[in-house]
């Protein structure tokens, strides 16, 4: 199982020093509109080249076909995945794995990653009830990856096996509470945990990537 770490500070200087003090732990990073927004998406360059890991832009894109081309565009030309909404529908998932085949190539090809479940409370209002649909979307879609709830083990493990070999990305390990020991029983080694405050927020964010990549390679 992976570790991917989501590095949501607001400072190009933090993000720099945390993506380079904890990068023998972890595995891929994941960045969003925290720190893009604060620093811009040229900031993507500046950790790959401090880290040399892949960066995943998480824009839980959700608009029409046209918007999200031209948004898979932008983040594409600097990073490796991009995370996207699957309520949409499948035209606009679509209109991003296009761009996504378009850009990347062998040596370097460009994913895809769609939300299915949501970590949070509020996600059993709305989305928890078309989640099963959104995952078997996703599985005939192809994704490269889908987003599924470490705060909900029983949840993610029915989405597990709706989606079959297609990677998880799960979130909820740390700050939000999620059982890591449960997850670890429902992911496999293709698999990734997201911890993001846990680690960057923690006094000594290396030891804890240490300590979670530690954890996460028992299994
Ligand atoms: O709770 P943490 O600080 O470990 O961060 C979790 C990350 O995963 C954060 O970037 C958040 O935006 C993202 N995420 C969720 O927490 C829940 C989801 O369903 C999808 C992504």
């Amino acid at each position: 199982m992976k570790l991917m770490l989501a590095l949501d500070v607001m400072s190009k200087n933090e993000a720099l020093k945390i993506a380079e003090e904890t990068k023998d732990f972890v595995d891929i990073i994941k960045i969003g509109y925290p720190l893009v927004l604060s620093t811009g998406i040229e900031i993507v360059k500046e950790i790959k080249n401090k880290t040399n890991k892949e960066v995943v832009c998480d824009f839980k894109v959700a608009d029409i076909p046209a918007t999200n081309e031209k948004i898979a565009k932008t983040t594409l030309k600097y990073a490796d995945a991009i995370i996207c909404q699957g309520f949409v529908g499948k035209d606009s998932v679509m209109a991003i794995q296009k761009v996504a085949e378009e850009y990347g190539n062998k040596g370097a090809p460009k994913k895809v990653i769609m939300v299915t479940e949501m970590s949070h409370l509020s996600a059993v209002e709305f989305l928890q009830p078309v989640a099963d649909d959104l995952a078997k979307m996703a599985k005939e879609l192809s994704v490269d990856g889908v987003v599924a709830p470490s705060t909900r083990p029983e949840r993610l493990k029915e989405i597990k096996e709706i989606v079959g070999d297609i990677p998880i990305i799960s979130p909820g390990v740390g700050a939000q509470g999620g059982d890591l020991d449960k997850v670890l029983e429902i992911l496999g080694d293709n698999d990734y945990v997201i911890v993001g405050r846990g680690i960057y927020e923690h006094n000594n964010p290396k030891e804890s990537a240490k300590h979670y990549k530690k954890l996460i390679s028992k299994n």
